[in-house]
């Protein structure tokens, strides 16, 4: 019932095959990848210096390739939506010149990470990338392709930077070249994610406490609603600067530094739009810390609960998610044995994440399929791992 999605070295072969048709027959030299995410909670805090918990998923980007002689870069990369594979040519500038994002905007991730590659300049090369990642999911296709494509470029040229500031260059790339002012989780899960576990992360110090997820009787179930969203929108920057311009009301470098207290003091100095978006920052990053300690005392319920009001704070307050988003983590709280719901990433379309007892997911899924009024067509793909059953 569940769909199932293809392992790494499924993944691989598919790559290293399309490899060898687009390249006369050649066989790449090397195979890397990266994984997608899914965020537990913790929502729009990143980029506000607060707490996330996200996790690494077994949904991954590989990139395959090698090393050319020449100055120039082609990429190819096939992807589920169409016949054909698309392909990308471009000369790396010789001079140190930058690289600027064009056309197709699929090859900017490409770009923006060769851009900001801690080891210039990169040699040319050939590189073929397929992913199970869905694309505009909310699972954080991009930060997968970023990172994967900086792990690629460090096998062809080693830099000398740390698994830290590989996330920070990739989430640079993403800024520049994909123009989107995301916060640090995505990239920074994809290249610390700890198999088995969560991660809380403090993304002003960029500390990370991995904690621990491996639980036989849990699971978490991954639902993707199909509507598919895009940050580089206007939405996602609005955010941000309401958040920056709320903490400079309340005197406060960001709003990991404000309280409720804080913000109820200065209400009358903030329009309400404001209010409710810095209250969801505020109580989200403290729900976040809240549902890390109940995950590390295997206190599902209340964790449930957390996940739960995180999704309401974000219909209500944050104004990102939809109506279908709404659907699914209702269906999900009717079912005996599900302990929380609540949609997953930057919102407007994507994915929920639902945690629930492992001896209810036949019954969750077939409820939330049967529930479903959203978009009939296509229906919502459920996604229940059995790697994520630890
Ligand atoms: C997107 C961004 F890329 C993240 O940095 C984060 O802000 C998230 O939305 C919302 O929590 O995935």
């Amino acid at each position: 019932m569940a769909s199932s999605f293809p392992s790494v070295p499924e993944l691989v072969a598919g790559a290293v095959r399309l490899f060898g048709q687009v390249f006369g027959g050649e066989a790449p030299h090397m195979a890397v990848c990266a994984p997608g995410r899914v965020n537990l909670i913790g929502e729009h805090t990143d980029y506000n210096q607060g707490f996330v918990l996200p996790m690494a998923l077994p949904l991954v980007t590989v990139v395959v390739g090698s090393q050319t002689s020449s100055p120039d870069v082609t990429v190819v990369t096939a992807t589920e939506d169409a016949d054909e594979p698309h392909r990308v040519d471009f000369s790396l500038p010789g001079d140190g010149s930058p690289l600027p994002p064009g056309s197709p905007s699929w090859a900017n991730y490409v770009k923006g990470v060769i851009q900001h590659y801690r080891a210039p300049p990169v040699p040319g090369f050939r590189a073929v990338i397929v992913s199970s990642v869905p694309l505009g999911g909310g699972l954080s296709s991009s930060a997968s392709l970023e990172v994967a494509f900086y792990t690629f470029l460090q096998q062809l040229k080693p830099d000398d930077g740390d698994k830290v500031s590989t996330a920070v260059a990739c989430q640079k790339a993403e800024h520049t070249h994909a123009g989107v002012p995301c916060g640090i989780m995505d990239q920074f899960v994809s290249v610390l994610g700890r198999e088995g576990h969560a991660l809380l992360i403090d993304c002003r110090s960029l500390e990370a406490t991995p904690v621990p997820l491996a639980d036989p009787g849990l699971v978490i179930l991954i639902t993707n609603s199909n509507v598919k969203h895009s940050l580089s929108g206007s939405e996602y920057p609005m955010r941000r600067s309401r958040c920056e311009e709320a903490a400079s009301i309340l005197g406060k470098d960001s709003l990991r530094d404000a309280t409720i207290k804080d913000l109820e003091e200065a209400r009358d100095r903030l329009d309400d739009v404001t209010y409710r978006r810095a209250r969801h920052v505020i109580e989200e990053i403290e729900r976040t810390i809240q549902a890390a300690e109940a995950l590390k005392k295997g206190a599902y319920k209340e964790f449930g609960e957390l996940m739960v009001e995180s999704h309401n704070s974000l219909r209500d307050l944050y104004e990102v998610s939809c109506r279908e988003l709404d659907e699914l983590v209702s269906a999900a709280m009717e079912v005996k044995g599900v302990f929380g719901s609540r949609m997953t990433g930057g919102g407007f379309g994507g994915c929920t994440v639902t945690l629930l007892q492992a001896h209810a997911i036949d019954r969750t899924i077939l409820h939330i399929q049967h529930s479903w009024t959203g978009q009939r067509d296509p229906r919502p793909q459920l996604r229940a791992s059995q790697s994520l059953c630890l």
